[in-house]
């Protein structure tokens, strides 16, 4: 029989679930549950500079690898970490956050202690993590154990949220009871048979009173597990399928049926007018913010829409929950007829962008060029990275190559997130090509991650953008706070590689510069390229400016007089 520690517990349910990597930073707290999660085979102990990057390091292997883990030592690394807990929350990622915590009998005697408040209050951490987690928990004593991360992480796995468990140093090496099969944590919860009978044919005649219906896909079908059961419910409808910016590539982009990225008046070409013109949506995995209805101006009307959510679908006035989408998707598939007006009428006025060759020229690098270059980089097994800012923009209008990804962090929004987070997705997705995009103000945040791809020699291929400040909040509300102190970036790699490391950094000021670099970033493969893009600071695209500007009106409206 294994003998098992609470420790050694977490570590093999964390293995079964499918983490061959977890992300730590270490503190006194913590120290003896890193050694119990050391002496795990199938777990890799990866550090972070600091407990913000572990916690988008983590957010980012879980986009690659469905889930994560990352362990932190009590307040003064779990507080900055629940940042990235609350962007796996938006975001629909199962991330745990395990801290470590003062010894059990701290609170009895009434002592202070190092890394809290210098009050005897020591439950302030467990109760703000309840609100950025679906399930928080405080391991209190070792038999107790067992139940409470089995509770926290099949929550999480569940409801596709990140989940805190909290552990006392003098605990992760107590003895506790051992695991039963990982099904009890894996296996899903089944939609309710009479419920998803019901809302399937609320469904089915709400698409078949619809002369022109349309579908759009949003983030949440990957949550869901439903891409291929969208997928099949579009090839049935046949009708023209649009998909939200944060569900780019979750619907094939070389699919006869796409019709492009709807973001209200900054939608690819025909994609708004086609919404518009659609007298049903059938909206899957959606999520409307002020960001992706551009400041409310896009909201579809609810009377044309089914909102097909997680785990509740809302359609003509009734609202049926406890369901899955992928169950809800499939079974419509087989109850719709071909619909294809919105696709038809789509290829009428469907004008295909046949992209010009970039043609690296001599002159000054500008972000159009840049643009270009970065397009023609893309493969099937890229994974294109962008951050907050224009680099949202440049990435979303990019044609993705069948088997290329796209991830974004469009709901949190937190700058700096793409460079911690590629960092995790290249250690969960070791086969794919990790190239990012990010603004010279969001890699300030982070920077310190480049060091960690040049430990684990990850072939991260990083465009960084260096337009010398905040331009997206420079054109939608300039002043003196929206410029930043330059760095060499470029140079930076070599201060991270210090006497060892294989990360380079390349600087581009004009275009054949930037052909040269991307030409040299396709030969290091033992380590980061970190290509330094130079353009002015108000180039950027044109639709980020119309897009800031109503998300800023919609910012600006006066409190309501009642
Ligand atoms: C801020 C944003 O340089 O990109 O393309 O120049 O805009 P662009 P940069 O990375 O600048 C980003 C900057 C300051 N947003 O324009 S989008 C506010 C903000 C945020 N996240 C955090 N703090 C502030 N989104 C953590
Ligand atoms: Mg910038």
């Amino acid at each position: 029989m294994t003998l098992h520690t609470v420790g050694s517990y977490l570590a093999t349910r964390l293995a079964q679930i499918g983490l061959k990597h977890h992300f730590v930073v270490p503190g006194d707290y913590n120290l003896v549950l890193l050694d119990q999660l050391l002496a795990e085979p199938g777990l890799q102990q990866v550090g972070c500079a600091n407990e913000l990057n572990a916690s988008f390091a983590a957010e980012g292997y879980a986009r690659a690898n469905g889930a994560a883990a990352c362990v932190v030592t009590f307040s003064v690394g779990a507080l900055s970490a629940l940042n990235g807990i609350g962007g796996a929350y938006a975001e629909n990622l199962p991330v745990i956050l395990v801290s470590g915590s003062p010894n059990t009998n701290d609170a009895g005697a009434h002592h202070l202690l190092h890394h809290t408040l210098g009050t005897h209050n020591f439950s302030y951490q467990c109760e703000i993590a309840k609100h950025l987690t679906c399930a928080a928990v405080a391991v209190t004593c070792a038999d107790d154990a067992p139940h409470l991360i089995d509770h926290a992480i099949r929550t999480a796995l569940r409801e596709q949220k990140p989940a805190y468990i909290e552990i006392p140093c003098n605990l992760a090496a107590v003895a506790c009871a051992s695991p039963g099969p990982i099904s009890s944590l894996t296996q899903p919860v089944p939609s309710d048979p009479d419920t998803l009978h019901a809302a399937v044919a609320a469904a089915a005649a709400f698409l078949a009173s619809s002369a022109k219906p349309m579908l759009l896909a949003g983030p949440r079908i990957r949550a869901a597990g439903a891409q291929e059961a969208f997928r099949k419910l579009a090839e049935a409808l046949g009708s023209a399928v649009a998909v939200m910016p944060s569900a780019k590539g979750l619907f094939p982009e070389d699919h006869p049926q796409f019709a492009g990225i709807a973001l209200g008046e900054v939608s690819t070409r025909g994609c708004n007018e086609i919404i518009d013109w659609a007298d049903s949506l059938l909206c899957a995995g959606t999520v409307f913010t002020d960001y992706t209805t551009v400041g409310w101006t896009s909201l579809p009307p609810a009377a044309k829409i089914i909102d097909a959510g997680y785990d509740r679908i809302v359609v003509s006035g009734h609202d049926f929950g406890n369901l899955r989408l992928a169950d809800f998707l499939f079974a419509l598939a087989g109850q719709v007829q071909a619909k294809p007006a919105t696709l038809v009428e789509y290829a009428r006025f469907r004008s295909p962008i046949a992209l010009p060759a970039a043609e690296p020229s001599a002159e000054k690098l500008t972000r159009h060029g840049m643009f270009l270059q970065v397009q023609a980089l893309l493969t099937p097994t890229s994974t294109l990275l962008v951050d907050t800012g224009d680099s949202w923009f440049n990435g979303m209008y990019m044609a993705l190559p069948h088997g290329a990804s796209f991830e974004i962090e469009m709901l949190w929004g937190h700058i700096g997130w793409s460079v911690p987070a590629s960092f995790g997705y290249a250690l969960g997705a070791p086969r794919r090509q990790v190239i990012v995009m990010v603004g010279d103000g969001s890699f300030q945040m982070t920077a310190q991650e480049v060091a960690q791809m040049i430990l684990y020699k990850l072939p991260v291929i990083i465009f960084l953008v260096n337009n010398r400040g905040y331009t997206i909040e420079v054109e939608i509300h300039d002043g003196p706070y929206n410029n930043i102190k330059n760095w060499d970036y470029a140079g930076l790699v070599n201060v991270f590689n210090a006497e060892s490391g294989a990360g380079m950094g390349l600087l581009a000021r004009t275009g054949k510069e930037l052909a040269a670099a991307i030409q040299q970033a396709g030969r290091n493969t033992q380590g980061p390229t970190l290509i330094e893009c130079v353009i002015d600071r108000d180039d950027c695209t044109r639709q980020m400016i119309s897009w800031g500007r109503r998300v800023a009106t919609a910012n600006a409206r006066p409190p309501r007089v009642t």
